[in-house]
């Protein structure tokens, strides 16, 4: 692979100045513990450029980019009042969690948004160790790329760190994608693009690895590592490299999977992975995490550095994460069965579709910002796309009929990955949400054990605005 070092996104120069940007202060008593969505500045940029305005979540002080790493232990709750001092209504995703419906955050679907100035109180479950994401769920085309998102981490309840074959340290990274002018602000005008929309999505030109561009992270030389990696972007597909570190793929989507080398990671927007690495003792290079932009040409986005006394290497096979005991498995002998077809998009368009009840051809549906279907339906959130019986395994196939790659979430459920474009997955591939290529069929499968209405959409934001969104209901 090329490896091009310390290569900027930024275009042009930094025009420092700009006007000085104050954030309220206004925390209010509360029983729970306050998450607070309100405007902020970061240093996303190289030292160098300004501060960036944006829009963070805060549990005390200001916001901060990514939002306060929320943990809690597999069983407990989490309980948090979001308190919107935003100019807009908004809502919490607490993403991948299988949670009760009326704490699930998708605004207008599961609750309604939060006005400005008003508060929220969440107190949920958090069922299943791993590693997960919590982000605004109202205008997330512009809230998420505001800055609105945070890791949320459940850590298992039997140990596992520093027992045998395991890390001794663990590490969130959590990667985002900002589209930044040259004076390091956030480009503002283009929410809605709908060129942009009906391609793949609003890309950034600026990649944050907790919230840096291109930060040192200090390792011990021989040191075992697991990394949480968080894909935050509203639409980059991030292809992860992690040369000389031995990473072996340990978790997805929060879901334990067999412990596996790999040479590659593929993220989608939404997509998480657990990775375990191991720090040489005498590194002879630098050592990088390196993201391919889309050309091929490797660019660091992070760098390993040796710093501190070194550490005894851990011999021998990694120690597998502890597994899920409540997940439901599948039951395939006779599943419901269910299509999902994704069509739209520049380049291929679609025949017609139906919009707030009315059938339209690709014109008149841009003219509406829609660029995207389910099945024939742009933005259907009138009636469910499907329903399932409590505790019925369904199975979902996939077909992707458009030029670009999307990532499909379902909210309040894990699903396994069966087959891609015919051929079986690796088995034991657990997520909630799963990138899906041009032209791909997909199948997955799902035991419907959570009641309610949940959201299905693409999770590149812009997809999802311009008609990739619908909902299926549990009951
Ligand atoms: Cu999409």
């Amino acid at each position: 692979m090329t490896h091009i070092s310390r290569r900027t996104f930024l275009t042009g120069v930094a025009a420092l100045g700009g006007t000085a940007f104050l954030p309220r202060m206004t925390f209010a008593d509360t029983a729970l513990p306050v998450l607070r969505a309100a405007p902020s500045t970061a240093q996303l940029a190289p030292a160098g450029y300004r501060a960036t305005p944006v829009w963070a979540y805060a549990t005390k002080g200001a916001g901060i980019i990514p939002g306060p790493e929320i943990r809690v232990t597999a069983g407990e709750r989490i309980r948090h009042q979001l308190v919107n001092d935003l100019p807009q209504p908004t809502a919490v995703h607490w993403h991948g969690i299988r949670i009760e419906n009326a704490m699930d955050g998708a605004a207008p679907l599961t609750q309604a948004p939060v006005p400005p100035g008003e508060t929220f109180d969440y107190d949920f479950l958090a069922p299943d160790p791993g590693t997960y994401w919590y982000h605004s769920h109202d205008r997330g085309f512009e809230q998420v790329a505001r800055g609105l998102a945070g890791p949320l981490i459940v850590e298992d309840r039997e140990p596992w760190l520093g027992e045998p074959g395991a890390a001794t340290r663990e590490l969130t990274l959590v990667l985002d994608d900002w589209l930044l002018e040259g004076d390091a602000a956030i480009v503002e005008d283009r929410w809605d693009d709908l060129h942009a929309a009906a391609h793949d999505g609003r890309m950034g030109n600026t990649v944050t690895v907790n919230g840096r561009a291109y930060p040192d992270l200090d390792m011990r030389p021989g040191e075992r590592v697991r990394l949480r990696i968080i894909n935050t972007a509203t639409a980059r597909v991030m292809p992860l490299a992690l040369p000389g570190l031995s990473p072996r793929l340990m978790a997805l989507d929060g879901h334990p999977v067999p412990p596996r080398a790999v040479e590659t990671i593929l993220l989608g927007p939404a997509q998480r992975a657990d990775v375990v690495i191991d720090m040489p003792l005498d590194p002879d290079v630098q050592i990088a995490l390196l993201l391919d932009p889309g050309n091929e040409e490797w660019v660091d986005v992070a760098a390993f550095v040796a710093t501190g006394e070194p550490l005894a290497p851990i011999e021998g096979e990694v120690r597998p994460l502890p597994a899920w005991s409540t997940l439901p498995v599948p039951d395939l002998s006779d599943p419901r069965r269910e299509v999902l077809l994704m069509e739209g998009g520049a380049m291929r368009g679609m025949l017609e579709t139906r919009y707030q009840g009315e059938v339209m051809d690709f014109r008149e549906l841009a003219s509406n910002g829609m660029a995207w279907a389910f099945n024939g339906v742009a933005h259907g959130m009138d009636a469910p796309m499907f329903r399932a019986a409590l505790g019925r395994t369904v199975h979902l196939e996939m077909t992707n009929r458009s030029m670009f790659p999307h990532a499909i979430h379902l909210h309040g459920h894990h699903f396994e990955v069966l087959t891609r474009s015919g051929a079986l997955n690796t088995p034991g591939d657990v997520r909630d949400t799963v990138l899906i290529g041009a032209d791909e069929t997909l199948e997955i499968a799902f035991v419907a054990d959570n009641p309610g209405q949940w959201m299905l959409h693409c999770h590149m934001l812009s997809h999802q605005e311009a008609g990739m969104m619908g909902w299926f209901e549990v009951a």
